[in-house]
């Protein structure tokens, strides 16, 4: 796909989910060196920066998407044409097979923390949650979902059917139930979008809601998030920008004459509201992670 394509793919929510934001900026780095050839290196370190600029502008949150471009552009080295080229597809290759490696690790940690019995709550759609879900439940352990409707776009449609397929018993509530069905749950797992320095969840709007809810009740709470999720240099969350997407995806606003719409579409959840962050190096509390992904490098 090219960079306009996936761009526009990203910005029109048909490819969400920060993990999968990231995987496919990669690949279209990746294309776009496939795709050029004959050409002055300099023109392609062009078209490279340009391809960033455009895939950068798409949705400003999720930091998988710097942090999928850095790593592929890291890779952009040489005098050649052909030099840079297999630098840059080499590069988005590792990305990508990373990725999808840290999602499986990730599963695994997060499926053995899911105990036999439990009722999980969850909000928006991770794939990396909806993976671990799953794989409990493929381990025989007898769950029980409730996902949140997700407003306004609906996310936990896409989960509540996938649970539903992987025939995980699941039941869909809307996002202002979440406190009324903490009463029966056991645990609340997110994923995230971006992790600052200091373990700052920024996940889907409502996720902080959800955390206070569960905080009330004691109820633990996990995100699952691969290493490319955090902004290791942002040591506050303040600075992370908060996507406000069309208020129309709320209502149209012709039926709502001299009424404000405001649709930011995430939040930022404080460390001390979450119990544990599960990566592809651990699990560890969100005070402790900056230190462990450091400890990796
Ligand atoms: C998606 C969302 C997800 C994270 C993690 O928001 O908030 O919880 O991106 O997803 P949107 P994953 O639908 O607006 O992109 O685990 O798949 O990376």
């Amino acid at each position: 796909m090219n960079i306009q394509e996936t761009a526009t793919k990203i910005k029109s929510m048909e490819i969400r989910g920060a993990g999968n934001i990231g995987r496919a900026a990669a690949s279209a780095l990746k294309d776009l060196a496939l795709q050029s050839s004959d050409m002055a290196p300099e023109m392609f370190q062009e078209l490279l920066n340009d391809g960033v600029e455009t895939l950068t502008n798409t949705r400003p949150t999720a930091v998988t998407l710097t942090n999928a471009l850095t790593a592929v552009m890291a890779g952009a080295k040489g005098g050649t044409i052909e030099e840079l080229k297999c630098g840059v597809i080499a590069a988005a290759d590792r990305f990508i097979a990373h990725s999808i490696e840290a999602i499986d690790k990730i599963t695994d940690l997060c499926a053995a923390r899911i105990q036999d019995g439990a009722t999980i709550l969850t909000h928006c759609n991770s794939s990396v949650v909806v993976k671990s879900i799953i794989k409990a439940h493929d381990q025989g352990k007898n769950i029980k979902v409730f996902a949140t409707e997700t407003r306004p776009w609906g996310q936990g449609y896409i989960t509540s059917r996938a649970l539903a397929e992987a025939g995980v018993d699941v039941t869909l509530i809307v996002d202002s139930a979440a406190r009324t069905f903490m009463a029966e749950t056991d645990l609340v797992i997110f994923g995230a979008d971006t992790i600052t320095g200091n373990g700052t969840v920024i996940n889907k709007i409502g996720t902080s809601q959800i955390a206070l809810c569960a905080r009330e009740r004691s109820v633990p709470v996990l995100v699952c998030a691969e290493t490319y999720k955090f902004a290791m240099d942002m040591d506050s969350a303040d600075s992370v920008i908060i996507e406000e997407r069309d208020k129309k995806e709320i209502i149209d606003p012709d039926k709502m004459q001299g009424v404000k719409i405001r649709n930011p579409v995430f939040d930022r959840t404080p460390p001390e509201l979450i119990d544990t962050i599960i990566t592809e190096l651990g699990a560890v509390s969100p005070a402790k992670a900056k230190e462990l992904i450091e400890s990796e490098n």
